[in-house]
């Protein structure tokens, strides 16, 4: 398998989970920045979207949305417990709480990468910052309550969608947003990044996000 990523994006999440999965694969690094690097052409050309990851399968197919390719990772290695097994209703809470990452908590932190390019002007910036923020709030406030007196999302285990809630809240820190005000965040962070497989990623990415 092939994972296109960007180093400290969503698809870092994949990254994570390939490695705890124990599966062989290639990670390759795309570079946004440079626009002109073969591998930026390239995950243009497989992707009209130009968002990552891409995840190529060892039969060739492509993947290209976070959600998709975390379940596909944790079947493909089902000793690895990444994801409560089929036909259970552990599993469907569990994808239940992944769609929640993906949509909801994903896109509300990261629009706030966005916001230098919605306007320069700082007077436009407050408003929707303020407005983007409350969003993020509430869904950081979802996930903090959702962990009271677990270590992980499903419980006792690592699943993947705490490599996925890890990587999104963690760029809290890059956007300055605290999380003091929250009882179980920081803590939960914490107990990620020392993974060995998390902190095998994190240093391959270049990394802190804790
Ligand atoms: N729908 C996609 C969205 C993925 C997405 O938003 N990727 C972002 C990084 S977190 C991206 O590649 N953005 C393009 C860029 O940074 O230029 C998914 O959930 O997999």
């Amino acid at each position: 398998m092939k994972l296109y990523y960007s180093a400290g994006s969503c698809s870092t999440s994949c990254h994570i989970t390939l490695e705890e999965s124990g599966l062989p694969y290639t990670a390759i690094e795309v570079d946004f920045d440079r626009p002109t690097d073969p591998n930026t052409l390239l995950v243009n050309q497989l992707n009209s979207l130009g968002t990552l990851p891409i995840l190529i399968t060892g039969d060739g197919k492509q993947l290209d949305q976070n959600l998709a390719i975390h379940i596909y990772i944790a079947d493909l290695a089902p000793k690895k417990n990444l994801l409560p097994p089929f036909g259970t209703f552990d599993r469907i809470e569990a994808l239940n709480t992944l769609s929640f990452v993906a949509s909801d908590l994903h896109k509300s932190i990261g629009a706030l990468f966005s916001l230098p390019s919605i306007s320069s002007e700082p007077s436009v910036q407050a408003p929707v910052r303020k407005f983007m923020l409350d969003r993020a709030h509430q869904c950081l406030r979802y996930i903090d309550t959702q962990l009271a007196e677990k270590d992980y999302l499903m419980g006792k285990f690592f699943t993947v969608l705490d490599a996925y809630a890890f990587v999104v809240i963690g760029w809290t820190k890059w956007l300055e947003i605290p999380l003091a005000s929250y009882s179980q965040l920081q803590n939960y962070l914490t107990r990620i990044s020392v993974r060995p497989a998390v902190a095998k990623v994190l240093q391959a990415e270049g990394l802190n996000l804790e």
